[in-house]
Formats: C-alpha cells, structure tokens, sequence
C-alpha cells in the first residue's frame, strides 16, 4: 500500500514541475486617485475607517463636515460688563411672523454669582442660578432686539422657583412649548441637580402659561440621571416628541456627560426614557436637527468623542460623521425642519451659541453669539469645509505650562542633571 502512495507523491511531483506557475502579483499599491472602486480594495483599518464612517473620506465632500465661524451679536446689553448681567444656553432659533425668535438663559442680579456657600435669596451661586428665561427677536439673525421675558421663575416650591434655565423650543400641533431646567435649589448646591420644567402658549410672544409640575424627571436614585436631566431638546420625529437631553454621571470621581433621550406622544408627557440610555458617551450642551431620514448632533466637549459631529439614521445609534474644530459652545440652530416630521431633514448653516468666559476674573459672564457652519445639503460652502485654523503663538501661549507644571519639570530636570 505504501509503495503506492509513493508513486503517487512522484507522480504529482512530476506533473507540478510541468505546470510553469506564475509569481503570485504583488498587491497594487495605495492609488494616488481615488476611484469608485477604491473603497473596495483590502486597506489597513484607519483607511476602512476613513471610507466606512463617514460620508465621504474627503471633508470638503462631507455634508456633515464643517468649521465655524463666529460673528458678535449687536443688540444686547451687557450692562457695566461686570458679571451682572449674562445670557447664555440659546434655544432653537425659530422662523414666526417674519422674524426669528430665540429664548435664552438672563440673569441680571446685583452682585456677580458667588458659589452655592455664599448665595441667598438675591446673590446667585453660578452664572445661571436665579435665571429667567428671556427672548429676542431679530431679522436678519445678527441684530437682535430683546423682548423681555418669557418665563419667570415660579413661587417657591413649584419646580423652578430657585432659577429656570436652558431653554429649548418646540411648535408641535400649532401651540409653542418651552422646556427648560427647573432648579429647586442653588445650583452647586450638590452640583448642577435639576429636572426638567415646561411652557406653553399659543404665540412665540407669549403669555406663557408654566406647567406647575416636572416633565421630565430625573432618574431613580443609583441610575445615570438621578440628579440632572439638562439641556432639553425636543424634536418631532414619527409623531411623537423626541427629546434629549444630558446628565453628567460618576461624580464625585471623574464626571462624564452623556447624552439621554425621552419620548413622548405629548408635549405634556409622560416622556419614557429609552432603555439604551445614554444614546452618546460625550456632549454638553447639545444641538441636535434632523438629517436625511435620521438625526445629527453637534458633540462638542466632555467625553471620549468631544470635537465630534454625529448622526444616528434610527435616532438612537450615533456615529461619529465627522471631527471638527473650535465648534460653538452651547449652541442651537436655526432648524426650519425640526418639526416637519418629513424623514427629510435638510441641515443647518447658522445659530446662536455662547461665550461663558466674557469679563474679567470673578467678574465673567456668558454674551451669546452667532456661529455659521456648512451643514446643509442645500449649500455647498467650501469655506466652510476647510481645515486647521491657524492660531497665533499667542494663542497657544495663552495655554502655557501652570507654575505646578514648571516645578514637576524643573524637579525632574534637577534630578537628571545633578547626578
Ligand atoms: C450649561 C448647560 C446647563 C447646565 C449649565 C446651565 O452649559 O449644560 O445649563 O446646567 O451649564
């Protein structure tokens, strides 16, 4: 039997030396020119990443790459610019009546906040403590002309009588609904601890009739939002209201932001919070606005993806669309579709932010400002879709090493040079 096996193995060994076999080619280098078929050759993972993850590789074809750029607001006064008087945390800008209409965050007290040790029932803790909710109109969305105000901060102890802040809008069946955070004590008090409260009118002029009740709740004690449900953000999305919001979660360690989302078929609630909460694992204040059949996000600081611009095509899943620079801090924007429901979302190019660093040492408050960006697919804006803004020296200076900083170097330096 053996014997053959042997012959066989001969015999093959015969045969394979008649086949003349060709040097396998070697694998065609990286193109230099993309092509419609480049995304199908075998790559490394980063490069699979840059074809698979976002819209296009290229930022300046992807409808959810942009940079911005920030334009001061005229019509707001800021009084002696002495951190008395500050606005901040925008809502949605809205189109009504020919005019553009947002709410925002106004404190005006006596005195600058002095920490939560130090408030009372006049001094605030931080800058949004003792906060009502104001509004200002405007034409062309530079130019602003405040309104006054929207929603006071109710008796005490309905939800919100300490400051009511953070205010999102919502249009849903006809009627006007403002959601904001409802503090039942000085923030900093135990943090930043809040559930939501709600508003509503039949007119973005008001009256606004406040619900004496909480909204949105805050979770169960031990669960990720059993302190702070913030930032509420409601859109409409298949009939109902789809609302987000944040919670900052791990404290007294490191604090993370995750981003919630609460669902409701009525503005009034009950809002159900979903069970894959959190839906992002960064982001602070938030935007979010339709996008296609799904939704996008701006994530912009706190947690592993900060600097990123996201889009879940369900409304729960997010993934990151894009990384960006420099975005706007606590903004919304102008979003004509975020309640047309129409699985057609078109983008954004502009909205109101804030800066929370205006003013001097303990003397800062918060000024809102208007940021433009490409992130319409009605707009092709390749201004918008560039990259690296080039800062000064100064700028990066101005980051410099602390004196702790110095003196870990300086020891270290000693130690290696003095042996
Ligand atoms: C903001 C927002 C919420 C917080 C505070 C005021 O950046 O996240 O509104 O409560 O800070």
């Amino acid at each position: 039997m053996t014997k053959y096996y042997i012959l066989y193995a001969i015999l093959l060994l015969v045969l394979a030396s008649l086949i003349d076999c060709p040097a396998q080619p070697k694998p065609e280098a990286f193109p230099y020119h993309l092509s419609d078929s480049t995304k199908n050759r075998e790559m490394s993972a980063a490069m699979r990443r840059a074809f698979d993850n976002y819209l296009s590789p290229l930022n300046p074809e992807n409808e959810l790459y942009s940079q911005f750029k920030y334009t001061e607001l005229e019509g707001f006064d800021y009084g002696a610019e002495d951190g008395t008087i500050t606005r901040r945390d925008p809502s949605k800008v809205i189109l009504e009546n020919g005019k553009y209409y947002v709410w925002y965050t106004k404190r005006h007290t006596s005195v600058p906040p002095q920490g939560a040790a130090n408030s009372n029932d006049t001094i605030a803790s931080t800058d949004w403590d003792l906060a009502e909710i104001w509004y200002a109109t405007s034409t062309d969305g530079f130019i602003w002309e405040e309104q006054g105000v929207a929603v006071k901060r109710p008796p005490k102890p309905q939800p919100g009588w300490r400051a009511v802040a953070t205010p999102d809008i919502l249009k849903f069946k006809g009627r006007y609904y403002l959601y904001y955070q409802a503090f039942l004590e000085a923030s900093g008090t135990r943090g930043d601890y809040c559930p939501v409260g709600m508003a509503h009118s039949d007119s973005p002029d008001g009256p606004w009739t406040v619900v004496n009740r909480v909204i949105v709740p805050t979770g169960r004690e031990g669960e990720w939002d059993q302190f702070a449900v913030q930032d509420p953000t409601p859109l409409v999305h298949d009939g109902r209201i789809y609302l987000y919001y944040k919670a900052a979660f791990n404290r007294p360690n490191t604090v993370w932001s995750g981003i919630g989302l609460a669902i409701a078929q009525d503005p009034s609630g009950p809002f159900e919070k979903h069970p894959l909460n959190p839906v992002q694992n960064s982001g602070h204040e938030i935007c979010f606005f339709p996008f296609k059949e799904g939704v996008a996000s701006l994530v912009i600081r706190d947690g592993p993806e900060h600097f990123t611009i996201q889009y879940a095509k369900d409304w729960v899943n997010f993934k990151i669309a894009s990384i960006t620079e420099m975005m706007p801090i606590g903004p919304n924007a102008y979003i004509p579709d975020a309640f047309l429901d129409n699985g057609d979302g078109r983008g954004i190019t502009w909205g109101i932010s804030h800066f929370r660093n205006a003013g001097e040492g303990k003397r800062h408050y918060s000024v809102l400002a208007r940021f433009d960006c490409d992130l319409s697919l009605d707009v092709h804006d390749p201004e918008m879709k560039g990259h690296n803004n080039l800062w000064k020296p100064e700028d990066y200076y101005r980051w410099g090493l602390s004196k702790e900083q110095k003196e870990r170097i300086d020891k270290s330096n000693r130690q290696l040079t003095e042996k």
